[in-house]
Protein backbone atom coordinates (compact mmCIF):
# COMPACT_ATOMS: atom_id res chain seq x y z
CA UNK A 1 0.00 0.00 0.00
CA UNK A 2 0.91 3.14 -0.82
CA UNK A 3 -0.35 5.98 1.08
CA UNK A 4 0.32 9.67 1.28
CA UNK A 5 -1.16 12.75 1.80
CA UNK A 6 -2.96 13.57 -1.28
CA UNK A 7 -4.77 10.48 -0.48
CA UNK A 8 -6.93 11.86 2.49
CA UNK A 9 -6.71 15.69 0.85
CA UNK A 10 -8.54 14.35 -2.51
CA UNK A 11 -10.87 11.39 -0.83
CA UNK A 12 -8.79 9.04 -2.67
CA UNK A 13 -7.13 5.32 -1.99
CA UNK A 14 -4.49 5.93 -4.35
CA UNK A 15 -1.93 9.22 -5.27
CA UNK A 16 -2.37 8.48 -9.28
CA UNK A 17 -4.27 11.20 -10.88
CA UNK A 18 -5.56 11.27 -14.71
CA UNK A 19 -4.29 14.09 -16.76
CA UNK A 20 -7.54 16.18 -17.74
CA UNK A 21 -6.92 15.96 -21.42
CA UNK A 22 -8.86 17.94 -24.19
CA UNK A 23 -11.27 15.64 -26.47
CA UNK A 24 -9.82 12.52 -24.77
CA UNK A 25 -10.85 13.08 -20.35
CA UNK A 26 -14.59 12.33 -20.34
CA UNK A 27 -17.28 10.81 -18.02
CA UNK A 28 -16.13 7.05 -19.35
CA UNK A 29 -12.62 7.72 -18.78
CA UNK A 30 -13.12 9.54 -15.58
CA UNK A 31 -15.17 7.44 -13.92
CA UNK A 32 -12.75 4.28 -14.69
CA UNK A 33 -9.79 5.93 -13.08
CA UNK A 34 -11.56 7.32 -10.01
CA UNK A 35 -13.43 3.73 -9.38
CA UNK A 36 -10.18 1.95 -9.95
CA UNK A 37 -9.17 4.20 -6.57
CA UNK A 38 -7.51 7.17 -8.29
CA UNK A 39 -9.20 10.28 -9.21
CA UNK A 40 -10.36 11.12 -12.78
CA UNK A 41 -10.46 13.97 -14.42
CA UNK A 42 -12.90 15.00 -16.76
CA UNK A 43 -12.00 18.05 -19.24
CA UNK A 44 -13.99 20.96 -19.87
CA UNK A 45 -11.51 22.21 -22.74
CA UNK A 46 -13.68 21.47 -25.45
CA UNK A 47 -16.81 22.44 -23.78
CA UNK A 48 -19.42 24.96 -22.48
CA UNK A 49 -20.95 25.54 -19.37
CA UNK A 50 -24.20 22.84 -20.79
CA UNK A 51 -21.71 20.49 -21.97
CA UNK A 52 -19.46 20.30 -18.80
CA UNK A 53 -22.68 20.18 -16.90
CA UNK A 54 -23.84 16.92 -19.21
CA UNK A 55 -20.10 15.51 -18.46
CA UNK A 56 -20.08 15.63 -15.53
CA UNK A 57 -23.99 14.41 -14.23
CA UNK A 58 -22.59 11.84 -16.64
CA UNK A 59 -19.74 10.85 -14.60
CA UNK A 60 -21.91 10.79 -11.19
CA UNK A 61 -24.05 8.32 -12.73
CA UNK A 62 -20.76 6.53 -13.42
CA UNK A 63 -19.03 6.70 -10.10
CA UNK A 64 -20.03 7.32 -6.32
CA UNK A 65 -15.83 8.05 -5.98
CA UNK A 66 -14.60 12.02 -6.25
CA UNK A 67 -13.54 12.72 -9.60
CA UNK A 68 -12.40 16.32 -10.83
CA UNK A 69 -12.48 18.58 -13.26
CA UNK A 70 -9.21 20.51 -15.21
CA UNK A 71 -10.03 24.13 -16.74
CA UNK A 72 -7.95 24.95 -19.31
CA UNK A 73 -7.63 28.62 -18.73
CA UNK A 74 -7.39 29.55 -22.09
CA UNK A 75 -10.51 28.55 -22.97
CA UNK A 76 -13.00 30.76 -24.82
CA UNK A 77 -15.75 29.11 -22.13
CA UNK A 78 -13.33 29.70 -19.43
CA UNK A 79 -15.63 31.88 -17.31
CA UNK A 80 -18.78 29.96 -17.89
CA UNK A 81 -16.92 26.62 -16.77
CA UNK A 82 -15.55 28.05 -14.35
CA UNK A 83 -19.21 28.77 -12.63
CA UNK A 84 -20.47 25.58 -13.56
CA UNK A 85 -17.91 23.44 -11.57
CA UNK A 86 -19.13 25.54 -8.44
CA UNK A 87 -23.19 24.67 -9.27
CA UNK A 88 -22.28 21.31 -9.74
CA UNK A 89 -20.57 20.76 -6.33
CA UNK A 90 -17.49 19.23 -8.53
CA UNK A 91 -15.13 17.92 -5.46
CA UNK A 92 -11.47 18.78 -7.15
CA UNK A 93 -10.85 21.22 -9.82
CA UNK A 94 -7.13 21.30 -11.58
CA UNK A 95 -6.04 24.00 -13.96
CA UNK A 96 -3.07 24.43 -16.80
CA UNK A 97 -2.38 26.57 -19.29
CA UNK A 98 -2.24 29.94 -16.72
CA UNK A 99 -3.13 31.47 -13.70
CA UNK A 100 -6.17 30.29 -11.60
CA UNK A 101 -5.89 33.82 -9.48
CA UNK A 102 -9.47 35.72 -10.51
CA UNK A 103 -11.44 32.43 -10.01
CA UNK A 104 -9.91 31.24 -6.49
CA UNK A 105 -12.08 32.96 -4.15
CA UNK A 106 -15.00 31.84 -5.58
CA UNK A 107 -13.85 28.54 -5.67
CA UNK A 108 -12.45 28.33 -2.54
CA UNK A 109 -15.70 29.86 -0.63
CA UNK A 110 -17.72 26.99 -2.84
CA UNK A 111 -15.62 24.53 -0.64
CA UNK A 112 -13.68 23.28 -3.70
CA UNK A 113 -10.27 21.61 -3.54
CA UNK A 114 -8.15 23.44 -6.49
CA UNK A 115 -4.60 21.70 -7.95
CA UNK A 116 -3.03 23.89 -10.30
CA UNK A 117 -0.87 22.57 -13.01
CA UNK A 118 2.59 24.96 -12.74
CA UNK A 119 5.33 24.93 -14.83
CA UNK A 120 7.44 26.82 -12.84
CA UNK A 121 8.65 27.62 -8.89
CA UNK A 122 7.37 31.28 -9.71
CA UNK A 123 4.19 29.67 -10.70
CA UNK A 124 3.93 27.11 -8.02
CA UNK A 125 4.63 29.66 -5.19
CA UNK A 126 2.08 32.06 -6.49
CA UNK A 127 -1.10 29.27 -6.76
CA UNK A 128 0.15 28.35 -3.01
CA UNK A 129 -0.16 32.06 -1.72
CA UNK A 130 -3.75 32.16 -3.96
CA UNK A 131 -5.31 29.23 -1.84
CA UNK A 132 -4.20 25.61 -3.90
CA UNK A 133 -4.11 23.11 -1.64
CA UNK A 134 -1.59 20.96 -3.77
CA UNK A 135 -0.12 21.47 -6.96
CA UNK A 136 1.12 19.64 -9.90
CA UNK A 137 4.36 20.00 -11.06
CA UNK A 138 4.57 19.62 -14.77
CA UNK A 139 7.67 18.83 -16.48
CA UNK A 140 8.00 19.30 -20.52
CA UNK A 141 7.92 15.62 -21.12
CA UNK A 142 4.74 15.99 -20.74
CA UNK A 143 1.91 15.52 -24.13
CA UNK A 144 0.00 18.87 -25.29
CA UNK A 145 1.14 22.32 -23.70
CA UNK A 146 4.41 22.10 -22.28
CA UNK A 147 6.23 24.21 -20.00
CA UNK A 148 10.68 24.47 -20.46
CA UNK A 149 11.64 22.61 -17.26
CA UNK A 150 11.99 18.75 -17.39
CA UNK A 151 10.38 17.16 -14.12
CA UNK A 152 13.32 15.50 -13.08
CA UNK A 153 14.51 19.23 -12.62
CA UNK A 154 11.36 20.83 -11.70
CA UNK A 155 10.00 18.50 -8.84
CA UNK A 156 12.44 18.92 -6.47
CA UNK A 157 12.58 22.78 -7.22
CA UNK A 158 8.82 23.17 -6.42
CA UNK A 159 9.30 20.91 -3.36
CA UNK A 160 11.79 22.96 -1.85
CA UNK A 161 9.65 26.02 -2.66
CA UNK A 162 6.31 25.24 -1.62
CA UNK A 163 5.19 23.80 1.64
CA UNK A 164 2.08 21.94 -0.01
CA UNK A 165 1.82 18.48 -1.49
CA UNK A 166 3.67 18.22 -5.18
CA UNK A 167 1.91 16.34 -7.13
CA UNK A 168 4.51 15.23 -10.54
CA UNK A 169 3.45 15.14 -14.18
CA UNK A 170 5.00 14.37 -17.23
CA UNK A 171 7.26 11.59 -18.54
CA UNK A 172 5.57 9.12 -16.19
CA UNK A 173 3.91 6.06 -16.88
CA UNK A 174 5.10 3.33 -14.64
CA UNK A 175 6.16 2.45 -11.21
CA UNK A 176 9.43 3.14 -11.65
CA UNK A 177 8.18 6.69 -12.69
CA UNK A 178 6.62 6.91 -10.26
CA UNK A 179 9.04 5.76 -7.36
CA UNK A 180 11.44 7.95 -9.09
CA UNK A 181 8.91 11.18 -8.62
CA UNK A 182 8.75 10.41 -5.24
CA UNK A 183 12.08 10.40 -4.41
CA UNK A 184 12.25 13.47 -5.87
CA UNK A 185 9.60 14.61 -3.46
CA UNK A 186 6.49 14.20 -5.05
CA UNK A 187 3.43 12.84 -2.96
CA UNK A 188 1.68 11.08 -6.06
CA UNK A 189 1.65 11.43 -9.77
CA UNK A 190 -0.69 12.73 -12.37
CA UNK A 191 -0.50 10.62 -15.81
CA UNK A 192 -2.03 11.45 -19.18
CA UNK A 193 -0.44 9.46 -21.82
CA UNK A 194 -0.73 6.19 -20.23
CA UNK A 195 -4.16 6.38 -19.83
CA UNK A 196 -4.92 7.51 -23.40
CA UNK A 197 -5.00 3.76 -24.10
CA UNK A 198 -6.81 2.55 -21.24
CA UNK A 199 -10.05 0.51 -22.19
CA UNK A 200 -12.39 3.18 -21.11
CA UNK A 201 -10.64 5.82 -22.36
CA UNK A 202 -13.16 6.38 -26.18
CA UNK A 203 -10.24 8.14 -28.26
CA UNK A 204 -9.95 6.48 -31.63
CA UNK A 205 -8.45 3.66 -32.11
CA UNK A 206 -5.95 4.78 -34.60
CA UNK A 207 -4.77 7.40 -32.07
CA UNK A 208 -4.01 4.22 -29.05
CA UNK A 209 -2.10 2.93 -32.07
CA UNK A 210 -0.01 6.06 -32.66
CA UNK A 211 0.73 5.51 -28.82
CA UNK A 212 1.07 1.87 -28.63
CA UNK A 213 3.62 2.40 -31.60
CA UNK A 214 5.65 5.28 -30.87
CA UNK A 215 9.48 5.50 -30.54
CA UNK A 216 11.60 7.79 -27.81
CA UNK A 217 11.97 10.33 -30.53
CA UNK A 218 8.67 10.00 -31.92
CA UNK A 219 7.46 13.34 -29.80
CA UNK A 220 7.97 17.21 -31.04
CA UNK A 221 6.99 20.67 -29.74
CA UNK A 222 5.45 22.99 -32.19
CA UNK A 223 4.05 26.39 -31.57
CA UNK A 224 6.77 27.94 -29.27
CA UNK A 225 6.33 30.64 -31.79
CA UNK A 226 2.78 31.43 -30.33
CA UNK A 227 3.85 31.38 -26.73
CA UNK A 228 2.53 27.81 -26.29
CA UNK A 229 4.48 24.86 -27.21
CA UNK A 230 2.43 21.27 -27.84
CA UNK A 231 3.95 18.33 -28.01
CA UNK A 232 2.52 15.99 -30.19
CA UNK A 233 3.68 12.57 -31.86
CA UNK A 234 5.58 13.60 -35.04
CA UNK A 235 2.92 12.88 -38.37
CA UNK A 236 2.37 15.27 -41.36
CA UNK A 237 0.40 17.64 -39.24
CA UNK A 238 3.36 18.27 -37.20
CA UNK A 239 5.87 18.55 -40.05
CA UNK A 240 3.43 20.91 -41.60
CA UNK A 241 2.96 23.19 -38.77
CA UNK A 242 6.64 23.55 -38.42
CA UNK A 243 7.41 24.75 -42.04
CA UNK A 244 4.65 27.49 -41.09
CA UNK A 245 6.33 28.19 -38.09
CA UNK A 246 9.49 28.89 -39.46
CA UNK A 247 8.06 30.65 -42.07
CA UNK A 248 7.45 34.75 -41.34
CA UNK A 249 5.51 35.33 -44.21
CA UNK A 250 2.69 33.58 -42.02
CA UNK A 251 1.67 35.38 -39.98
CA UNK A 252 -0.07 34.21 -35.73
CA UNK A 253 -3.13 34.62 -36.22
CA UNK A 254 -3.25 31.79 -39.78
CA UNK A 255 -0.76 29.43 -37.47
CA UNK A 256 -3.70 29.64 -35.22
CA UNK A 257 -5.98 29.27 -36.98
CA UNK A 258 -3.83 25.75 -39.24
CA UNK A 259 -4.31 24.66 -35.53
CA UNK A 260 -7.19 24.95 -34.56
CA UNK A 261 -9.45 21.94 -34.22
CA UNK A 262 -6.19 19.83 -34.94
CA UNK A 263 -6.73 17.43 -31.51
CA UNK A 264 -10.31 16.87 -32.26
CA UNK A 265 -9.48 15.54 -35.60
CA UNK A 266 -6.71 13.06 -34.03
CA UNK A 267 -9.21 12.26 -30.89
CA UNK A 268 -12.29 11.79 -32.27
CA UNK A 269 -12.05 10.83 -35.76
CA UNK A 270 -8.06 9.20 -35.81
CA UNK A 271 -6.99 11.66 -38.64
CA UNK A 272 -3.51 10.78 -39.49
CA UNK A 273 -2.79 14.02 -41.59
CA UNK A 274 -4.76 16.58 -40.49
CA UNK A 275 -4.92 15.42 -36.50
CA UNK A 276 -2.73 16.42 -33.56
CA UNK A 277 -1.54 13.13 -31.48
CA UNK A 278 -0.86 15.30 -28.45
CA UNK A 279 1.14 12.00 -25.80
CA UNK A 280 4.61 12.73 -24.01
CA UNK A 281 7.78 11.32 -24.74
CA UNK A 282 7.14 8.44 -22.44
CA UNK A 283 4.50 7.40 -25.45
CA UNK A 284 7.16 4.53 -26.33
CA UNK A 285 7.01 3.07 -22.64
CA UNK A 286 3.26 2.17 -23.22
CA UNK A 287 2.67 -0.45 -25.23
CA UNK A 288 -0.16 -2.45 -23.96
CA UNK A 289 -4.15 -1.51 -23.66
CA UNK A 290 -5.24 -2.09 -20.06
CA UNK A 291 -8.51 -1.45 -18.34
CA UNK A 292 -7.75 1.66 -15.73
CA UNK A 293 -7.90 -0.77 -12.98
CA UNK A 294 -5.17 -2.69 -14.35
CA UNK A 295 -2.98 0.21 -14.90
CA UNK A 296 -3.20 1.29 -11.38
CA UNK A 297 -2.60 -1.88 -10.01
CA UNK A 298 0.40 -2.51 -12.04
CA UNK A 299 1.88 1.10 -11.49
CA UNK A 300 1.15 0.96 -7.65
CA UNK A 301 2.72 -2.70 -7.68
CA UNK A 302 6.05 -1.75 -9.42
CA UNK A 303 6.06 1.58 -7.31
CA UNK A 304 6.04 -0.43 -3.97
CA UNK A 305 8.25 -3.05 -5.51
CA UNK A 306 11.11 -0.04 -6.80
CA UNK A 307 10.98 1.55 -3.30
CA UNK A 308 11.16 -1.32 -1.33
CA UNK A 309 14.71 -2.00 -3.66
CA UNK A 310 16.11 1.20 -2.85
CA UNK A 311 18.37 -0.03 -0.32
CA UNK A 312 20.26 -2.27 -2.48
CA UNK A 313 23.22 0.11 -3.36
CA UNK A 314 22.92 1.82 0.60
CA UNK A 315 25.74 0.26 2.65
O1 LIG B 1 -2.53 22.68 -20.03
C1 LIG B 1 -1.79 21.72 -20.15
N1 LIG B 1 -1.76 20.94 -21.24
C2 LIG B 1 -2.55 21.14 -22.35
S1 LIG B 1 -3.74 22.33 -22.56
C3 LIG B 1 -4.05 21.78 -24.10
S2 LIG B 1 -5.23 22.50 -25.11
C4 LIG B 1 -4.30 23.50 -26.11
N2 LIG B 1 -4.49 23.35 -27.39
C5 LIG B 1 -3.80 24.10 -28.27
C6 LIG B 1 -2.88 25.00 -27.84
C7 LIG B 1 -2.65 25.15 -26.52
C8 LIG B 1 -3.36 24.38 -25.63
C9 LIG B 1 -3.28 20.72 -24.38
N3 LIG B 1 -2.46 20.37 -23.39
N4 LIG B 1 -0.93 21.39 -19.16
C10 LIG B 1 -0.82 22.15 -17.99
C11 LIG B 1 0.12 23.27 -18.15
N5 LIG B 1 -0.05 24.44 -17.60
N6 LIG B 1 1.25 23.26 -18.86
C12 LIG B 1 1.82 24.50 -18.71
C13 LIG B 1 0.98 25.22 -17.91
C14 LIG B 1 1.09 26.57 -17.42
C15 LIG B 1 1.76 27.53 -18.14
C16 LIG B 1 1.85 28.83 -17.62
C17 LIG B 1 0.50 26.90 -16.19
C18 LIG B 1 0.58 28.18 -15.69
C19 LIG B 1 1.26 29.13 -16.40
O2 LIG B 1 1.28 30.35 -15.84
C20 LIG B 1 2.10 31.35 -16.34
C21 LIG B 1 1.39 32.20 -17.31
O3 LIG B 1 2.09 33.06 -17.88
O4 LIG B 1 0.19 32.05 -17.53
Amino acid sequence: MIVTPICEMLGIQYPVLQGGMAWVSDASLASAVSNSGGLGIVSAMSMNAEQLREEIRQTRVLTQRPFGVNIMLMSPYVDEVARCVIEEEVPVVTTGAGLPGKFMKAWLEAGIRVVPVVPSVAVAKLVERGGACAVIAEGGESGGHVGEITTMALVPQICDAVSIPVIAAGGIADGRGMAAAMMLGAVGVQMGTRFLVARECTIHQAYKDRVLRAKDIDTMTTGKRLGHPVRALKNLFTQEFLKKEYDSTISNEELERFGAGALRRAAREGNEKSGCFMAGQIAALVNREQTATEIIQQLLEETQQVLCGAMRWVR
